[in-house]
């Protein structure tokens, strides 16, 4: 029997969160991000959409969305009222099926396969008591699995609610462009279009074959499943994570420092990314570094607070990196953080210091 997974992403969360206790807010450009002040440093959390229309986005320097945008409200992160809000959510979540995945403050998926009534009402139903429980808005999507469910999720954004079969695969899959795809990062994303690929249909297109011949075996069979719709991976109900990483693998060998250089910054943007939406900290920052003979070496380091800003994290990449002998050439390189800590627990620490 097929699966029926639900997806659930929560418009704007941060920003929305904020909007609930201060409802004069309500229609003006909000920004949420580090200490809510442009002039200091930090990265942009989450704007509300009516700031989005001035593109600013997520991770951005809170001081370039003020130039963008010089009359919008900058409020501070306040992850204690969105963790408190976001547990609010998960049990909703989790009175209708007990088979519910946390991966993000404000995000999870839903195995509602054994759920009884139409994906609709089931759809509806958890959407209206997210409503009557928080006062907020989620996107819902709903399909066989958890690629698709992720997909449809964010489909009808704000207030969504997406129910994709495979039928709907060709109409609403195949315009998207590749890098939607779960695995497909900005290396992978440059050699596809490369060979004239741009989006999921234009790789749904291409036999197998052709695929494992430029991305090897797994990375190439994978792109083809995920491009024609099929994923297998369950709703798992495993605790949170340890660690945070991201990696890449050339796809030749490199040399120049100048490019592992550039690589690791958006590894870091990408971990610290990873960081915020978890609601997480890190005290500790490590690089992985895989030589051309496949030798694979790590150094990391412990910082004395824990942190999600991108600038500390390069730095202390930067770091470890000097401890790594560099004469022989890079086929992979990657960042972890580990030592993770609620964010708000730091920001309380960090309150207590000052
Ligand atoms: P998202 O679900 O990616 O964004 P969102 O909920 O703000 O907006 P959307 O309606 O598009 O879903 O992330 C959830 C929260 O995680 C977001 O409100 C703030 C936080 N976050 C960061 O702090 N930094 C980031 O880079 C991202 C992507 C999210
Ligand atoms: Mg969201």
């Amino acid at each position: 029997m097929s699966r029926r997974i639900l997806h659930l992403d929560m418009d704007a969360f941060f920003a929305a969160v904020e909007l609930l206790r201060r409802p004069e807010l309500e229609g003006k450009p909000v920004v949420v991000g580090g200490r809510g002040d442009p002039t200091r440093r930090g990265v942009v959390s989450t704007a509300d959409y009516e700031a989005r229309k001035y593109g600013i986005h997520s991770a951005m320097p809170l001081r370039t969305a003020y130039r963008l945008c010089p009359h919008a409200v900058f409020l501070p992160v306040d992850y204690a009222a969105y963790r408190e809000v976001s547990e609010r959510i998960k049990a909703i979540l989790r009175e209708v099926s007990p088979a519910m995945q946390d991966v993000g403050i404000d995000e999870a998926y839903l195995d509602i396969t054994e759920v009884p009534g139409s994906a609709e009402e089931i759809g509806r139903r958890i959407k209206r008591r997210i409503r009557e429980g928080t006062g907020l808005t989620a996107s819902v999507g709903i399909a066989p699995n958890k690629f698709l469910a992720k997909i449809a999720s964010d489909l009808d954004k704000p207030d969504g609610l997406t129910i994709l079969t495979m039928d709907d695969v060709p109409r609403r899959i195949w315009p998207l462009p590749v890098r939607t795809l779960w695995g497909v990062g900005p290396k992978t994303e440059a050699r596809l279009d490369e060979m004239g690929i741009r989006t999921i249909g234009e790789l749904a297109a291409r036999p197998v074959e052709g695929l494992v011949a430029a991305f090897g075996e797994a990375h190439g069979r994978h792109m083809h499943e995920t491009a024609h719709g099929h994923d297998e991976r369950p709703v798992t109900t495993e605790r949170e994570p340890k660690s945070v990483s991201r990696e890449t693998t050339f796809q030749e060998d490199v040399d120049d420092k100048r490019v592992l250089a550039r690589v690791l910054r958006d590894l870091v943007e990408r971990v610290g990314g990873d960081l915020r939406r978890k609601g997480v900290k890190a005290k500790t920052v490590g690089v992985k570094l895989r030589y051309a003979d496949f030798t694979t070496l790590g150094r990391q380091t412990t910082l004395d607070h824990a942190t999600d800003d991108p600038q500390e994290i390069l730095d202390s990449v930067y770091a470890c990196m000097r401890r790594i002998p560099l004469e022989r050439r890079v086929r992979l390189i990657g960042v972890r953080c580990a030592g993770l800590v609620p964010a708000e627990q730091e920001a309380h620490e960090e309150g207590l210091l000052m």
